[in-house]
């Protein structure tokens, strides 16, 4: 394990921990934490021995978007450049998170805020605690919904849901989020970390290279025809034809054994 302040991360058979770390401002993002994030996405992304991430936070929050005090509108009259802040920061980890051609599984702990709670949609399968809750504050601030809050939104939700959400900004339970689709499902509180770890550890010992491309292509169906589509299939499953692992799942079958994939 390796504690290196504001994201902790621990590898353990294929699966890639990493625990947003900063308790006390509710794991709000500063620019270390940013950088920490995405070295290990980026780490993730290189290392074949990671084949899954899980993404939880410390403490009581999951997280609550960017640190508001970095910029205290009081200590300078300088208007900030926040589109600077986008492309330097949240819009890489959130790409990252998407190309990821792994499994990220996300664990939210308690309240994901802003960013925060964008970040959490834009991962692969997401638990959270029943007492959890998602709010879009960025209209709380005068900001509009970032992180791909305002694409994942409205692609998952729909205008009316979409709208409403990120104009009042009012708090959205985990078991409404889990029923509108936005999250995979509300756990009891005490059984969150071990449900989402079951998940990642069940995930790293699966067919990567299929896993990877099937995430592939379910992100580009939202935004190609069907012929477009089809062909994508085509190619992605003669890729997945190629892998180890699918000789292994058909000879594991045959053999009336499971399978044992490693990734390849
Ligand atoms: C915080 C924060 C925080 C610092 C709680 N920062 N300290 C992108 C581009 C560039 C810039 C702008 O932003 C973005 C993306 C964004 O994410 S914008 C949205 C930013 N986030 C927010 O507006 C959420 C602000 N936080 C809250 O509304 C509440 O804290 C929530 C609803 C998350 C939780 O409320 P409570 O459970 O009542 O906790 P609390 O408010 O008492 O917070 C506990 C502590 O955490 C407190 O510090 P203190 O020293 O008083 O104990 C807060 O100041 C601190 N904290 N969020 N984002």
């Amino acid at each position: 394990m390796t504690k290196n302040q504001t994201v902790i991360s621990s590898l353990d058979d294929g699966v890639l921990k990493l625990t947003l770390n900063r308790p006390d401002k509710l794991n709000a993002f500063n620019e270390d934490m940013h950088l920490a994030l995405r070295r290990q996405i980026e780490r993730a992304h290189d290392d074949s021995s990671v084949r899954t991430i899980l993404l939880t936070g410390a403490g009581r929050a999951f997280c609550a978007g960017q640190d508001l005090g970095d910029r205290d509108p009081r200590k300078s009259d300088e208007k900030p450049d926040l589109g600077h802040t986008l492309d330097t920061f949240y819009n890489p980890t959130l790409r990252l998170i998407r190309d990821l051609e792994k499994p990220v599984v996300c664990a939210v702990n308690g309240v994901a805020a802003g960013a925060g709670a964008n970040i959490a949609f834009a991962c692969d399968i997401v638990f959270a605690a029943r007492s959890a809750r998602f709010i879009q504050a960025f209209s709380r601030i005068g900001l509009i919904p970032d992180a791909g809050g305002s694409w994942s939104l409205t692609r998952i939700l729909g205008e009316p849901r979409a709208k409403a959400l990120a104009l009042l900004a009012e708090p959205l339970m985990a078991e409404q989020a889990e029923d509108w689709g936005l999250i995979w499902k509300a756990v009891e509180d005490d059984a969150l970390l071990e449900t989402a770890t079951a998940v990642a550890d069940r995930l790293a010992l699966g067919p990567t290279i299929g896993l990877g491309l099937t995430k592939r292509l379910i992100q580009a169906a939202g935004t190609q025809d069907l012929d477009t589509h089809l062909d994508m299939e085509r190619d992605c499953q003669r890729a997945a034809g190629f892998t180890n692992d699918y000789a292994e799942g058909v000879t594991a079958f045959l053999e009336k054994r499971p399978a044992v994939f490693k990734g390849e």
